[in-house]
């Protein structure tokens, strides 16, 4: 059997990357991965070579080739069903499954005003309303999971729920988001993950800046008064 390839990007700056790489690495499988940098002139013909979508994360196995992240976690949890990839009961799963679409479809206030930059520090940088509102919501989403399901993540152990939710845990801790005890509690635990770790550790030594990705503390581009 081929080995599964996993295409991503830059590692400080690919939130949609690090959402299956995170998973793939928890569940234990076995995977090479390609690295694509962003923002370069053949960034494009790069990405095209392994999909016609034109975006990363790409997941080749053998002659099968799936992008677009959500897909692919439901793949691998297809594939390998004794890895705890989704949770154990119906509800759950199906509870996760909504949570991680909403992730997938969702807070783009979130995402245009707090690019994932899991290697800086910029506490204070204030939300647009868009971005309020959305922040607001994820509390409101991981807060119900971790009062019903409880435990160190949304649904008890690990799932790919948590996956689609790293990007925003990272974001979270990168602009000093004010959370409660139980979301902080949370954020910690994925970020200590081993595996996030290493993701982490491995986005510190990119030397690579994206300028699209980097934002300051002010507001001025947004055209919010301060
Ligand atoms: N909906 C897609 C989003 C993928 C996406 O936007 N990926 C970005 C990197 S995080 C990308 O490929 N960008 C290519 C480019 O900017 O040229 C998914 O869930 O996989």
């Amino acid at each position: 059997m081929e080995k599964l390839k996993l295409v991503i990007a830059n590692k400080n700056y690919s939130s949609w990357s690090l959402r299956p790489w995170l998973a793939m690495q928890i569940a234990d499988l076995d995977f090479d991965e390609v690295l694509i940098r962003l923002e370069q002139d053949d960034t494009r013909d790069n990405i095209l070579a392994y999909s016609p979508a034109g975006r990363v994360p790409v997941l080749i196995d053998g002659d099968i080739t799936i992008w677009e992240s959500l897909a692919i976690l439901e793949y691998l949890a297809e594939k390998f069903p004794d890895r705890g990839m989704w949770p154990e009961t119906a509800e759950q799963r199906a509870l996760a499954r909504a949570v991680s679409s909403e992730m997938h479809a969702g807070f783009p206030g979130l995402r245009s005003h707090y690019p994932m930059n899991i290697r800086k520090r910029i506490p204070g940088r204030r939300p647009t309303p868009e971005a309020a509102a959305d922040i607001d919501r994820i509390k409101e989403i991981w807060g119900d999971c971790l009062e019903r399901y409880g435990g160190s993540f949304l649904f008890g152990a690990f799932c790919n729920a948590d996956a689609m939710f790293a990007p925003v845990v990272s974001r979270f801790e990168t602009y000093g988001i004010e959370v409660d005890r139980a979301c902080r509690a949370y954020m910690d635990d994925v970020l200590t993950l081993p595996a996030f770790e290493k993701w982490s550790a491995a986005a510190e030594a990119e030397p690579w800046v994206v300028e699209a990705d980097e934002v300051d503390r002010g507001l001025a581009d947004f055209g919010v008064p301060e």
